[in-house]
């Protein structure tokens, strides 16, 4: 059934979630007791393990939580959720996530600068540091050694470029009438790779240089890309044609509502996300909106395997891989329903 599924409710309620996701950050964390594993009060012994994320109204974090907990009940963890949607907060969850005996972490932090004070953190309270999505960076700009769960960002975003030229030509749209717009975020690595390689992409595709414009969010929500997309849209009034790219489905969201509210018609508009979380409510509506499809990211592999990782490293002591990409697919209207049953995700 598709509407019982969690994607849908997630979609259908999204008011509901955002409220939980609220409740969430208000009360600091939440305790996901998986029911396996056998002990209940006496769960002191019981391997603990946080999971912190950066964005807990975004679905793609929820869907990384949801696929933790199922670990955390195969495996027999006990799983602490927690969000930090600032830098203020960081050390303070991570002080609390450690009160409560937790033995390793696992974060998406909202600042990867934080890197060396994360890492401070974690070595003072005891805790294993695994980073997933957004790796730490040193002062010098440099990844830092932690082992990190990431998505090969370059390729996806060639992924998104390649795609985009594709369905131009399709559309046989003239390249003098055409322009592309990047919402981007360059402070953060994984971001900036990912449009670099849409932009890489779409120039090797022929796409003129002059013809590719930046729209630098300041957030990385629905209204900052709006916002961000709406100055580009006012710059470049004579466009018939738009190609939208960023660094997930929300940057694109937002472009693609603000150019409705500028009246481009949808038929006019090609964008394409990734993460393959909120796009889905627009593949999902009866009428095509700009939004043509988005990259499909592994999101089990970023919530379950993490924690595998994690619960194998504190219980036996083996090391997780210093580094692994997971790729993604594209969908579109054609495809979204066949991939995600395939992919074993609800819809
Ligand atoms: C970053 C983005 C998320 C998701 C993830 C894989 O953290 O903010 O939307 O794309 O990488």
């Amino acid at each position: 059934m598709h509407t019982g599924s969690f994607l849908s409710k997630m979609f259908v309620t999204g008011l509901g979630l955002t409220m939980a996701a609220l409740a969430l950050v208000g009360c600091s964390e939440n305790k996901a007791a998986p029911s396996s594993g056998g002990s209940t009060a006496s769960s002191g012994s019981k391997t603990k393990i946080a999971f912190i994320v950066k964005q807990p109204e975004e679905p793609w974090f929820q869907l990384e939580w949801k696929f933790a907990g199922e670990a955390a009940k195969d495996l027999g963890f006990d799983l602490i959720t927690i969000a930090a949607t600032d830098g203020d907060q960081v050390l303070p969850k991570i002080e609390n996530a450690a009160a409560q005996g937790a033995q390793g972490l696992i974060i998406c932090t909202p600042d990867v600068k934080l890197g060396p004070a994360i890492v401070a953190k974690c070595k003072e309270r005891n805790l294993k540091l695994l980073t997933v999505d957004d790796q730490l960076v040193g002062p010098d700009g440099k990844f830092l050694d932690v082992p990190h769960v990431g998505i090969s960002a370059h390729k996806i975003g060639n992924t998104v470029g390649q795609a985009l030229m594709e369905e131009m030509k399709k559309r046989g749209w003239k390249p003098e009438e055409t322009a592309m717009m990047v919402v981007t975020y360059e402070q953060l690595d994984t971001a900036r790779e990912r449009t670099d390689g849409a932009i890489e992409s779409a120039e090797a595709g022929g796409f003129p240089k002059d013809k590719i414009f930046k729209a630098p969010e300041k957030t990385t929500d629905i209204p900052g890309s709006r916002d961000a997309a709406s100055v580009v849209l006012t710059q470049n009034q004579k466009v018939k044609n738009w190609l939208i790219a960023s660094m997930n489905d929300t940057g694109v969201m937002g472009a693609v509502r603000a150019t409705e509210s500028f009246n481009i018609p949808a038929d006019r508009v090609i964008a394409i996300g990734i993460n393959g979380d909120s796009a889905l409510e627009d593949l999902k509506k009866p009428t095509p909106t700009g939004l043509f499809g988005s990259i499909l990211l592994q999101a089990k592999r970023h919530g379950y395997e993490t924690c595998k990782m994690m619960y194998d490293w504190i219980t036996k002591g083996q090391e997780p891989p210093k580094i692994t990409y997971t790729d993604g697919i594209l969908i579109t209207r054609e495809n979204y329903i066949k991939v995600l049953d395939e992919q074993g995700l609800p819809h």
